[in-house]
């Protein structure tokens, strides 16, 4: 690697900083563009390529936020069911009213999308009919999806104003004001540099994260996750890290998913009519049905809650009726036999030969390693069921979770303690009232977010994070317009800040030649065993999948003081290349989303999602005294944490 070690210190100046290269940074770069003025400057910063980064690099086979003739009022009351109603309707509505042009643009740009017959040609701008699988639901040829989407933010943009492959660390605060942002600091994760950028407005939309518990795939299987792993918490810990407020943390999402491949199900329920069934045939979710009962909305939601569906599973497998299968076989051979009562024999073959493609694509697109599971194990969907499983929990606010951070709201629909620019509230305060509002902005002046980095408010999937994108967009630009006075002043010195992200470097060759096994060190820890340990750590007291999600006070105030022990170790990662640096910031990152989680676990005296964990001290949901939002700050002088109390407020009625 030559000169690997002294690395060059870039210094970058411009008026936003778009750090990620996702969906929602996707969608802000293509906003901004519409609507800037040129001497606005612009750059977007991501880990990897922005043509197969983050959540959509496989591509997806639907889009799952599509609202089509529903209203945005419906989408609100769904999302809200769905996150067992602690949530921001304003955020919801705002991100349901403009979701559709965003779908519109994917298919003006060339991303096929499936139609109605007669309507192929006509696209959905001028009223073309998607072929919907559920309500909100709609079918694609997605494959190419990222690479479609990112094309377009790129030539929004410009590639001079993008830089692949910088691995952001942390945030920086302005030297002349503690709550305001005034840059970043990266490095590269090819060439010996680290970049430092002043900014007067940061877009921080890194994705959720991936990896922080122990996965269900271990030794050559282990990297295997449903949502993307190199999406490591970065978005969270970074906000927090400076300051910024963090919203229901304690949520975490754990998808039933096709067994090891982890396929997603969504097409399978929804659009094939598959049905779930244990050991017995026995379809779980009327034989649990009853269950529902106990939890709001006490048995009369028509969908249930995607949390309260796995808790119906989680019975059957804790009761020794497992394993959950999907019985493909019965759906594909139901739609053959419908086929040939529709189309006649001939017709009805190439129908179903079609079929199973489709069946085989849906994984091909998104999933492909599932792909990959029913090829080397000879499973043939059309003639066997396959294993479900839940998965191991992933911190995410875009998909069907609601973690994040505690953003303004639009401010036609958002209450005024839900609104502010200048002034941002203080740890369970509320704001001032009379500011102008910066929609999407976080606690941090100038510091905004969206898709999975906006709390509470889940079910915006792939289109909704790239509206959400779109709508901080408007509103970043706007804060930059009325801030043009603002000089960022960072208050580190950039050696130090080089020094200290190259820290594990440092150490590994201070130390490497103590021991001859690269594994074994007094000195230091690999990256690799340090995940380990913060997995077994969240795995074995945080409710992972080794307790069947299952934990309670004591097990998780061990695993308070396990994880500062292992925050103090961590301070002895080691890296031998930029790779592993990467993992080392990684796992940094990792750590504090960890945090966040348990705390606001153990600080909600509630289980208020049965099936993606339990707290057993407190096995039931608590309407009275828990309807309301679990907030939390880090001093980002004394990095002490503080937990505490937002009210929550239903403005769209749920009845
Ligand atoms: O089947 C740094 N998702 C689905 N959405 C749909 O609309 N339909 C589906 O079919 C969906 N399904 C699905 C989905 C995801 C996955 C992995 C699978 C299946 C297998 C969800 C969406 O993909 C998701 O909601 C959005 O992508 C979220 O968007 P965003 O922008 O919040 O996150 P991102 O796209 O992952 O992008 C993150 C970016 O940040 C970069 N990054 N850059 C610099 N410095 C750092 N420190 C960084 N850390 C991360 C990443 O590289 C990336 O560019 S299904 O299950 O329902
Ligand atoms: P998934 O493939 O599980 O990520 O789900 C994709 C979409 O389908 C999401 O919008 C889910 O909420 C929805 N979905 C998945 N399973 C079901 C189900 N059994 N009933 C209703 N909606 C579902």
């Amino acid at each position: 690697m030559g000169s690997f070690g002294k690395p060059d210190i870039v210094e970058i100046e411009t008026d936003i900083l778009i750090i990620g290269g996702g969906m929602a940074a996707c969608g802000c770069a293509y906003e901004l563009m519409r609507w800037k003025p040129e001497d606005v400057t612009v750059r977007l910063v991501d880990k990897a390529a922005m043509e197969r980064s983050g959540a959509v690099a496989q591509g997806l086979s639907a889009i799952n936020t599509y609202l089509g003739e529903n209203k945005p009022e419906d989408y609100v009351r769904m999302v809200s069911n769905d996150l067992m109603g602690v949530v921001r309707d304003d955020l919801i509505f705002d991100v349901g009213r403009h979701v559709d042009n965003s779908v519109q643009l994917f298919e003006e740009w060339g991303l096929p999308i499936w139609k109605q017959p007669g309507d192929e040609e006509k696209p959905l701008s001028e009223g073309g009919k998607p072929v919907n699988s559920g309500k909100w639901q709609i079918m694609i040829n997605g494959e190419s999806y990222k690479c479609i989407v990112a094309e377009a933010a790129k030539k929004a943009l410009g590639m001079n104003n993008i830089q692949e492959r910088i691995f952001i660390v942390k945030l920086l605060l302005d030297a002349n004001d503690d709550t305001r942002i005034a840059g970043a600091v990266g490095f590269s994760t090819r060439e010996d540099k680290i970049f430092v950028y002043k900014t007067n407005a940061i877009l921080c939309v890194a994705g959720g994260a991936v990896n922080v518990f122990r996965p269900r795939s271990v030794g050559e299987g282990m990297g295997r996750t449903w949502y993307p792993v190199w999406n490591s918490g970065s978005t969270y810990a970074m906000v927090a890290q400076v300051g910024g407020e963090l919203t229901m943390m304690e949520n975490r999402f754990v998808p039933a998913r096709f067994k090891d491949g982890y396929g997603p199900v969504g097409a399978w329920f929804l659009l094939f009519k598959a049905r779930a069934t244990n050991n017995k045939g026995e379809m779980y979710l009327e034989r649990n049905r009853d269950m529902l009962k106990d939890y709001p909305p006490y048995g009369l939601a028509k969908v249930p809650a995607t949390c309260l569906r796995n808790h119906l599973i989680l019975k059957e497998l804790r009761e020794g009726r497992g394993p959950i299968f999907m019985r493909t076989d019965k759906a594909l051979q139901a739609l053959a036999a419908s086929y040939e009562e529709e189309f006649g024999p001939d017709e009805a073959k190439k129908k179903i030969k079609h079929l199973e493609a489709e069946a085989w694509e849906d994984f091909l697109d998104m999933s492909i390693g599932q792909a990959g599971v029913w090829a080397g194990e000879n499973i043939e969907p059309e003639k066997v069921p396959s294993e479900l499983m839940p998965t191991e929990p992933y911190f995410l606010g875009s998909h069907s979770g609601c973690c994040g951070i505690w953003t303004t709201g639009p401010s036609d629909i958002a209450p005024p303690e839900w609104q502010w620019g200048d002034k941002p509230p203080k740890a369970g305060e509320d704001p001032e009232p009379g500011q102008k509002n910066y929609n999407r902005m976080t606690t941090v002046q100038g510091l905004f977010t969206a898709g999975d980095g906006v709390g509470a408010s889940g079910h915006k999937f792939s289109s909704g994070s790239h509206a959400e994108g779109r709508i901080a967009a408007k509103s970043m630009l706007s804060w930059v317009l009325d801030h043009r006075d603002f000089t960022p002043t960072l208050s580190a010195n950039t050696t130090e800040l080089a020094e200290e992200i190259y820290a594990p470097v440092r150490i590994y060759e201070a130390h490497k030649d103590y021991s001859t096994n690269i594994d074994v060190n007094p000195y230091y820890i690999t990256p690799r065993n340090l995940q380990a340990r913060l997995q077994k750590i969240m795995d074995e007291y945080v409710a992972g999948v080794g307790t069947m999600y299952t934990t309670n006070v004591t097990l998780m105030e061990i695993a308070v003081r396990k994880i500062g022990e292992l925050k103090k170790d961590s301070k002895k990662m080691m890296a031998r290349d930029l790779h592993e640096l990467m993992r080392a910031w990684e796992n940094y990152h990792r750590i504090y989303a960890g945090e966040a989680h348990l705390r606001h676990m153990l600080f909600r005296k509630e289980t208020r999602y049965p099936g993606f964990y339990y707290n057993m001290d407190y096995n039931y949901v608590d309407e009275v005294n828990w309807k309301c939002f679990v907030n939390s700050k880090i001093d980002p002088v004394t990095g002490e944490w503080s937990v505490f109390k937002r009210a929550h407020k239903d403005l769209v009625s749920k009845s």
